[in-house]
């Protein structure tokens, strides 16, 4: 049976419409009314082999940060759900992406352990109106919500429009790696028995990070 999530989430900000399944076939319907965000995300799904539909509907005459970091949210979301308790996935996923002049690293780990470990260059060039900072913003949402350890590294590269690219393209390899069901591994991949988040065990650096990003929009 087919991993599906369909995720709604609404606030004040912004409306996020997220359909995934993880077996899919690359196909994508994208509209966030972000130009650069929606090539992100429709390479994201393409080179991911899932299926992704996203509608996003945010304050953009505001900023693109709401509707950027909300549709991580989401997509976080999404994966959470339709991963379930995670069993007989492989849960860890790497990939190297090279783009042109850049090569970009991204390691993932599905543990229900919520980590960001980000390194690019500063002081990156905006890319059409999309600021470089929000592909950081994009993936911190994405690794609370989806409960995954993911590091995300430039290598090295100069061109913003290859950096943001490869990072996308490389979380897509990555999470298609780990998502994969490894018919070797029985039940859930940890000594643990357990790879979803238990209300006890959340880590209180990310939320209290996710609390005061909610404080600093206000
Ligand atoms: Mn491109």
């Amino acid at each position: 049976m087919p991993r599906t999530a369909q995720i709604h989430r609404k606030t004040g900000e912004t409306e996020i419409r997220i359909g995934l399944t993880i077996e899919g076939r690359g196909t994508s319907t994208i509209a966030t009314k972000i130009p650069f965000f929606d090539h992100m995300l429709t390479l994201f799904a393409r080179h991911s082999l899932m299926d992704l539909d996203v509608k996003a509907d945010g304050d953009i005459e505001v900023d693109l940060h709401h509707t950027v970091e909300d549709t991580g949210i989401a997509l976080g979301q999404a994966f959470a759900k339709a991963l379930g308790d995670k069993s007989g996935i492989r849960r860890y996923g790497f990939a190297y992406l090279p783009m042109d002049e850049t090569l970009a690293r991204v390691v993932v780990d599905f543990s229900g352990r919520p980590f960001l470990e980000y390194r690019a260059p500063q002081g990156v060039a905006s890319i059409g109106g999309f600021a470089f900072q929000l592909v950081e913003e994009f993936l911190r949402a994405f690794s609370v919500h989806a409960g995954c350890n993911l590091h995300a590294e430039i290598l090295y590269g100069r061109d913003a429009h290859h950096m943001a690219e490869a990072i996308f393209k490389g979380l897509a390899k990555a999470a298609d790696a780990a998502c994969q069901i490894d018919p070797r591994v029985t039940g859930i991949p940890s000594t643990k028995g357990m790879l979803t988040e238990h209300e006890k065990d959340k880590p209180k650096p990310a939320t209290l990070e996710v609390e005061q990003e909610r404080v600093i929009r206000l």
